[in-house]
């Protein structure tokens, strides 16, 4: 029955003329925060839908590859990971592959928008499951001021953020580059949600240029997820080395049994880019 079919199409202004439907079954949360729009949808594919300002954040169904990749390879490559920083990722998906190492002791993370931090525990249990872990501390804030705060504090800062527009916008900028380089201890890194290889390189590129000036090494890992534009997003990461394009450790069985997506041979595969992209993001 197709004309009493609702779908979502997301709207977005870096979706290169393109748009991905997903058929949904009932619209669960429409809210405007301080900072942005928030919905949560039940869709018919692929469950539980978080939609911010008119953007796919995540869905039940593909959240995992994004959320494993943005934490084991930069666990297992960190010589010794123990205070780690989320800033922005709201949802918990973050910060539930985190707290699966016991090697971590302090977990910190930052969200703006303390609305998305409760709607997901209400409506994302799937990915906000960590919040009540005692090593976990949840700062409401702007994530810029807060790391000026935190000098030579992190291991690992891992920055989950929406695209650069709204809230996220600063996220994606030289200064803010800049301040998160202050909150890390001297070999620790920085990942950072960087877009798509087919569709934002323009973006990636501007990442690269401000990011080159300030650390030793900058990788890009390219994850594959069928709800995000062009079916793939890319993550940063940035650091003084050890280079996090190889893995270093064997991944605790107890944790390896719980992933889905990642890898050690995953790991290595993430890093090796198709030739128009090794070009642009790494010159090469
Ligand atoms: N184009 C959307 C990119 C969204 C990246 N952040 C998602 C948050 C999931 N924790």
């Amino acid at each position: 029955m197709p004309d009493q079919e609702t779908w979502f199409r997301e709207k977005t202004p870096f979706e290169g003329g393109r748009s991905l439907g997903i058929r949904i079954r009932q619209k669960l949360v429409e809210k405007r925060s301080a900072f942005q729009k928030i919905e949560i949808y039940d869709t018919a594919s692929v469950g539980r839908m978080l939609v911010l300002d008119d953007v796919i954040q995540l869905t039940e169904a593909d959240e995992f590859p994004y959320h494993e990749m943005f934490v084991h390879p930069a666990m297992n490559v960190h010589p010794d990971p123990k205070a780690i920083l989320v800033v922005g990722g709201g949802d918990g998906g973050v910060l539930r592959e985190v707290i699966k190492y016991k090697s971590a002791e302090r977990i910190d993370i930052c969200e703006i928008d303390g609305d998305v931090i409760d709607l997901s525990k209400q409506y994302l249990p799937f990915t906000a499951c960590g919040y009540d872990d005692p090593r976990v501390k949840v700062y409401v804030e702007d994530g810029a001021d807060f790391m000026k705060r935190m000098k030579g504090t992190y291991d690992l800062i891992l920055v989950d953020s929406s695209d650069p527009i709204g809230p996220a916008e600063v996220l994606f900028k030289q200064e803010f580059f800049e301040t998160l380089k202050t909150a890390l201890k001297p070999r620790g890194a920085v990942l950072t949600q960087c877009e798509s290889i087919f569709l934002h390189l323009h973006i990636i590129e501007g990442v690269v240029s401000s990011t080159r000036q300030l650390f030793k090494h900058v990788e890009y890992m390219n994850v594959l997820l069928p709800t995000y534009p062009s079916g793939m997003i890319g993550l940063m990461v940035c650091s003084e080395g050890p280079v996090y394009s190889k893995p270093r450790r064997a991944i605790p069985g107890e944790i390896q049994q719980t992933l889905k997506y990642y890898t050690p041979e995953v790991h290595k595969a993430a890093f090796t880019l198709p030739r128009f992209a090794a070009q642009r993001i790494l010159g090469k």
